[in-house]
């Protein structure tokens, strides 16, 4: 399917920096060194109930890995999906009575046009998980052939077991394994698996529900993580640099996902880094779907805020915390793209060179975007109190703004 435009992104004086990021699979900051193309996959939306704050704080993240990246002058390869069938998604088209696939659709077609406000870079590739059925039916067939899944009543299961690394990533026991599995979207109760923690790889078709020939499998539909797996190792191969989502993903989206890639190429590690972003709550809880408590991007828009304001409210938070949401961090934004539209909008100003170090550096440092915000204040506040003479200093300013944080003055 098709990604969304993207905005221009301003060539910038000096030298970038690389990216030191915290990889959750060896628990501390790595320095990336990728060639001259970066890879990265990002786990896109299930398309329903999108885009509310928690998706755009984690796209906003992600962001901010190809704007460092592109800053260093390297090209980046950016792969993104829309799990555009599962069972969440068909339940909730059940439970509105709608087609799955029509709600599917629109809440993509929104899902673009919330990214393009924000000015979230476009993936080089947004792939569908229908679109990706005819490349995932061979590679769940090669594990059947490995010896690495087996079936129970018509499914397909992958065997965990069949992956030396299994829990190199999340690093959880057995029991904590179980608890999430279940949580989230696997069935760890299942009479007849192997291990509880099996995920399925092809779901038999079922009465009522949508399904595709699934050549020796049997007609059905994908199981998750193989989606995601599938659409990573046609575009990235293995090895690539990061693979990217919310802490909500490490077990057991990408943990299952890694081992299917694994034993599928017999490589290790699938990704150099996996990167999480923390979890954003609405009154006291993790802003969710199956809860309700959701704040839409589009509902802002909507409500005449500038979606620089929302993306500066984003970045006044580490990617890596959990945080919350309110009107006074909304309001705290406002403020500050007030202040700093106002310190750029002058010919002149203090010199720039020392905050565009600052910022590449804040970032470069794990994502460190509060800080960089930080650093532009500073400069803003000393345009506000004493002013400058360098003639070039706002452009800069603006530009290295809109380059390295994705917000347009
Ligand atoms: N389609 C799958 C990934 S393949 C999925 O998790 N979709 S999602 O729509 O549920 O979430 C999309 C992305 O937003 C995921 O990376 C998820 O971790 C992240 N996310 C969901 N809720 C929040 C939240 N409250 N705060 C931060 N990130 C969130
Ligand atoms: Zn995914």
């Amino acid at each position: 399917m098709h990604a969304w435009p993207a905005s221009e992104v301003p060539a910038l004086p000096g030298q970038g920096r690389d990216l030191r990021i915290h990889d959750t699979a060896t628990g501390g900051p790595i320095t990336l060194d990728p060639g001259p193309v970066a890879r990265i996959y990002v786990c896109g939306i299930t398309p329903y109930d999108a885009t509310h704050i928690g998706h755009a704080a984690t796209y906003n993240a992600f962001d901010l890995v190809q704007r460092v990246w592109l800053d260093t002058k390297r090209q980046v390869h950016y792969v993104q999906n829309v799990t555009d069938v599962d069972d969440p998604l068909l339940e909730r088209a059940e439970r509105d009575g709608v087609d799955w696939a029509a709600l599917a659709e629109q809440e993509t077609q929104l899902f673009r046009e919330d990214m393009t406000a924000l000015r979230m870079l476009p993936p080089r590739q947004y792939i569908g998980a229908v679109e990706a059925i005819p490349g995932i039916v061979p590679l769940v067939e090669r594990l059947r052939d490995l010896g690495a899944a087996y079936e129970l009543e018509g499914d397909t299961y992958f065997s965990v077991e069949a992956d030396p690394h299994f829990g190199q990533v999340s690093h959880l026991d057995a029991a904590a394994m179980r608890l999430l599995s279940a949580e989230r979207g696997g069935d760890p109760d299942r009479p007849g698996k192997k291990n509880p923690l099996d995920p399925m790889l092809w779901s038999a078709a079922r009465e009522g529900e949508p399904s595709w020939d699934g050549g020796s499998l049997g007609r059905g539909r994908p199981g998750w993580h193989i989606e995601c797996v599938a659409i990573a190792l046609d575009h990235l191969g293995m090895g690539f640099d990061i693979q990217g989502g919310g802490s909500d993903l490490v077990f057991p989206h990408h943990e299952m996902g890694a081992s299917h890639a694994q034993v599928l190429t017999g490589e290790f590690p699938m990704a150099k880094a996996y990167v999480h972003a923390g979890m954003v709550a609405l009154h006291g809880e993790k802003m969710s779907k199956s809860k309700g408590n959701l704040v839409f991007v589009s509902r802002l828009r909507r409500d005449g805020v500038d979606p620089a304001a929302i993306r500066l409210a984003l970045l006044a938070h580490h990617y890596r915390a959990d945080w919350e949401w309110t009107d006074q961090v909304l309001q705290d934004a406002v403020t500050r793209l007030g202040h700093w539209r106002a310190a750029v909008s002058r010919p002149d100003g203090p010199s720039a060179e020392t905050l565009v170090d600052e910022i590449r550096e804040a970032l470069a440092n794990d994502l460190d975007a509060p800080a960089a915000l930080a650093a532009v204040d500073r400069w803003a506040v000393a345009q506000e109190q004493q002013g400058g003479t360098d003639m070039g200093a706002p452009g800069i300013v603006s530009r290295a703004v809109d380059a390295l944080l994705g917000v347009a003055l």
